[in-house]
C-alpha cells in the first residue's frame, strides 16, 4: 500500500496536464490496484478460513469429566499434546491413501470414504505398518458404550486427544469398508500389560436397512477368532456373529428370543444368542468379573468370557496397502 501511495504522489508530481491511459505511471497504477484486490481477496478468504477452524475446531481442550477423580496431566488440561489437525481440505477417502501420499504421523484427520458425503474426523493410526483408520478404541472408561441406535449408526466418544474412546459409527464404517478388499486388525490388551491381536480379512457390514449385518473373511493371529465364537460347534451355533444384524437396547436384532443381548450385554454389537466377542461391553477395572451377563468388554478366545480388557483398537485398512504386513503383526502389540 505504501509502495502504491508513493507511487502516486511521484506521477501527480510528474504528471503533465496530457496524462493519458499509456501512461507508464497510470498502468504501473493499475496493476498495483490490482494486485492489492488480490491480496485483500486473500485475506479475506484467510478470516473465513480462521473462523472456519474456530467454529469446527475439535483440537479445543474438553471440558474437565464432572465427577472426575482421575488425575489428569498438565498436557490433557492445556492441550499441550494435541495430535495434528489435518487440513481443511479433504483429499483421501481413509487414512491408507493419507498414508501414502503423506506419511503424517498418528491423530485425528477429516477423510471422505464418499464423495457424495461430509468429511469424517477419524484417528489414524500410522504406525503398526502405516494407513490404519480406527474404527473403535476403549481406553480408560470414561466414555459410556451403553447407547440407543442411533448413536452407534451416527458414531460417539470423544475425538480429540490421543487416548479418546470412540465408536466411528455404522454408517461411516459401512462406508468404509464398501469398496474392495480390506484387512481388520483387533488390538488388545489386559490389565497386566499383556498384548495380542487378530486379524479379519475382508470385514463388511451391510447398510441400515438390512441393520448393519456383519460378514467377514478369514481370521488370524493370536488373540483367536472369538467373532465366531471359538473352535466347539455348541458355541459357534450360539455366538458366532458372522451374518448377524446389528443390535442396541433400545433395537433388537438378536437371535436370542427370549431377551435382549444388548441390553443383557450393556453396548450395541453385532449379538446371536449372545456372543464370545463384547468389545463395546461394560467397562470394569481389573479385569475379572462377576454379574449375571458375561457383559465386559469381552474377547472369549483371549481371556474368556468373565474378563473385561483394559485397552482394545478395532482399525481397518485395504488389503492392498499391506507393503508391510510382516511389521505390523510384530508391531508395538506384538
Ligand atoms: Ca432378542
Amino acid at each position: 500500500m505504501s509502495l502504491m501511495l508513493l507511487l502516486v504522489l511521484v506521477c501527480q508530481t510528474m504528471a503533465s496536464p496530457r496524462l493519458s491511459a499509456s501512461d507508464p505511471c497510470v498502468l504501473e497504477l493499475e496493476e498495483l490496484r490490482r494486485d492489492v484486490r488480490i491480496l485483500e481477496n486473500k485475506l479475506l478468504i484467510g478470516v473465513w478460513q480462521l473462523n472456519h477452524v474456530k467454529t469446527h475446531s475439535y483440537i479445543i481442550t474438553p471440558p474437565l469429566p464432572s465427577n472426575s477423580t482421575f488425575n489428569l496431566t498438565e498436557e490433557y488440561r492445556t492441550g499441550a499434546s494435541l495430535p495434528p489437525a489435518g487440513s481443511l481440505i479433504v483429499h483421501d477417502k481413509d487414512c491408507s491413501e493419507l498414508y501414502d501420499r503423506q506419511r503424517p504421523d498418528s491423530g485425528f484427520y477429516r477423510i471422505r470414504p464418499r464423495v457424495d458425503q461430509e468429511p469424517v474426523l477419524v484417528f489414524c493410526d500410522m504406525e503398526d505398518g502405516g494407513g490404519w483408520t480406527v474404527i473403535q478404541r476403549r481406553r480408560h472408561g470414561r466414555v459410556d458404550f451403553n447407547r440407543d441406535w442411533v448413536d452407534y449408526r451416527d458414531g460417539f466418544g470423544d475425538f480429540k486427544l490421543w487416548n479418546d474412546e470412540f465408536w466411528l459409527g455404522n454408517e461411516h464404517i459401512h462406508s468404509l469398508v464398501k469398496e474392495g478388499e480390506n484387512l481388520v486388525k483387533i488390538d488388545l490388551m489386559d490389565w497386566s500389560g499383556a498384548k495380542t491381536h487378530t486379524y479379519y480379512q475382508n470385514f463388511r457390514i451391510t447398510d441400515e436397512k438390512d441393520s448393519y449385518r456383519l460378514w467377514y473373511g478369514v481370521h488370524s493371529g493370536r488373540g483367536g477368532d472369538a467373532l465366531s465364537g471359538g473352535r466347539g460347534m455348541v458355541e459357534q451355533w450360539s455366538s458366532s456373529l458372522s451374518g448377524m444384524q446389528f443390535s442396541t437396547r433400545d433395537q433388537d436384532h438378536d437371535r436370542y428370543l427370549q431377551g435382549s443381548c444388548a441390553q443383557e450385554n450393556r453396548g450395541g454389537w453385532w449379538y446371536n444368542r449372545c456372543h464370545a466377542a463384547n468389545l463395546n461391553g461394560k467397562f470394569y477395572r481389573g479385569g475379572v468379573y462377576n454379574g449375571l451377563y458375561d457383559n465386559g468388554v469381552v474377547w472369549g478366545t483371549w481371556r474368556g468370557l468373565w474378563y473385561s480388557l483394559r485397552h482394545t483398537t478395532i482399525k481397518i485398512r485395504p488389503l492392498l496397502s499391506l507393503d508391510s504386513l510382516a511389521g505390523s503383526g510384530a508391531g508395538p502389540d506384538g
